[in-house]
């Protein structure tokens, strides 16, 4: 097979196919007036923070649209895993995938909890659960498992395995709201699960993320945590942070509640016009989603077989930012392969040979509201022409229009 690098498909001297930069992550925004209506009320009411109206409606909203029993707000996923880990009493090591956002690991390290990477199912991209008991030793205290691009990890093996070994179980859930393991929502499974609700997120509140828990100790402490410890005026129970979300942020995770429904619709045609324009060409796979399940359809990530392709996953990517198409490498190079966990367990790849193949293969392309099912297809034949090897100069010569 012959292999080809971005240069001899990168365009050069026409105009790129689109004419903005089309990003993963660019927020889903709808129901502007309200959210302008509700800011007016905050600014109004001068209640702008520390668990205002639309904070209490907002944990309430977000609690009953995962059927469970706690929910609390927080400024971001990150502080909420932190606080969580810390609430349910971590230490010593704990479990986790290498291929997620390092925000995983970093809430670990930062209460000085060693992260041990397990490699991934290459299936499902998500923990592989065959390889969790490999890693446990007398200092691990828990599995964080993440539920990856709008897919539940194995949530019912990993069940299994804590509480046969007596280890407590939590999840980052921030791809995952709005998504089912078994026909349940996320959100209970586990000791609490963490959602984000960041400005690339399926449902965003600019900054924000949340705690979630049937367990009422858990959501007990959280919340105390969140608030620097205060269980009252004057009384301080716990170390604590300053968590909390804010009412604007919650203004706009309230507006964007009230539109999910239009955010789904887009990912899924989205992911449905991905499925169909990159049908058939050799040595990519699109990710799948189980129609069974519930699912936000909120990454589309690929994975790309160089030598089937006949092009790496790099200059592919090139080829994209060429066109004005901002794919992404999510979550390249692994967690492991980050600092400080590089420095502190430079052999951890050798445990992790999915991972790391699939961390040379991986791209993400861009979805939500902000793209159209349009804009996918165009984007599907920037990416046949690119496997092919096609005549993409002239193409783009000629106004910019593939087809
Ligand atoms: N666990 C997992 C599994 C996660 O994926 C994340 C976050 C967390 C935990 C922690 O959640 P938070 O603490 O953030 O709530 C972005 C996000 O910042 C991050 O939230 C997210 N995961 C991660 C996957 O993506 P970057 O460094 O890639 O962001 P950045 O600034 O490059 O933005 C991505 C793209 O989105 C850009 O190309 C442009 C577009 N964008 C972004 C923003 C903020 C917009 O169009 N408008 C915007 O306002 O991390």
């Amino acid at each position: 097979m012959v292999k080809r690098d971005a240069s001899d498909l990168a365009i050069r001297g026409g105009r790129p196919a689109f004419d903005r930069r089309l990003h993963v992550g660019e927020p889903n925004i709808a129901g502007e007036a309200r959210f302008l209506e509700r800011a007016r009320d905050l600014l109004q009411r001068r209640r702008v923070t520390n668990r205002g109206p639309f904070v209490r409606e907002f944990e309430s909203r977000i609690a009953d649209y995962a059927g469970v029993r706690h929910c609390i707000a927080t400024c971001n996923a990150t502080i909420a895993l932190e606080i969580t880990i810390r609430a349910a009493g971590l230490s010593g090591e704990v479990i986790l995938p290498s291929w997620t956002f390092v925000a995983t690991a970093h809430a670990l390290q930062w209460q000085e909890i060693t992260p041990v990477f397990c490699d991934v199912d290459p299936r499902t991209y998500t923990i592989d659960p065959a390889r969790v008991e490999a890693l446990i030793t007398p200092r691990t205290t828990g599995i964080l498992g993440v539920h990856l691009w709008g897919r539940a990890c194995n949530v019912e093996a990993l069940t299994e395995i804590a509480r046969r070994r007596g280890l407590t179980l939590l999840f980052d859930a921030a791809h995952a709201f709005g998504c089912s393991s078994g026909g349940r929502m996320i959100g209970g499974f586990g000791e609490a699960e963490v959602f984000s609700f960041h400005a690339t997120k399926f449902l965003n509140s600019f900054e924000g993320g949340a705690v979630v828990t049937d367990d009422e100790r858990i959501a007990k402490k959280v919340r105390l945590m969140k608030n620097f410890g205060f269980s009252g005026r004057d009384r301080v129970t716990y170390i604590g942070t300053n968590g909390k979300m804010s009412e604007i942020a919650a203004a706009m995770g309230l507006t964007s509640l009230e539109n999910i429904d239009e955010f789904l619709a887009a990912n899924r045609a989205n992911w449905r016009a991905y499925r169909e324009g990159l049908d058939g060409i050799r040595g990519l796979s699109l990710i799948e989603y189980d129609g069974r399940e519930h699912s936000n359809f909120q990454y589309v990530a690929l994975e790309i077989d160089e030598n089937r392709a006949g092009i790496a996953r790099d200059a592919l990517l090139e080829v994209l930012h060429a066109e004005n198409v901002e794919a992404r490498r999510y979550f390249y190079p692994g967690a492991h392969r980050m600092e400080p966990y590089r420095s502190h367990q430079p052999h951890a790849g050798l445990l992790l040979p999915v991972t790391e193949r699939i961390a040379s293969r991986s791209l993400s392309l861009p979805t939500g509201t902000a793209v159209s099912p349009a804009d996918v297809e165009q984007i599907c034949q920037i990416v046949r022409l690119a496997v092919a090897g096609g005549p993409l100069v002239p193409a783009m010569a000629t106004g910019g229009c593939l087809s």
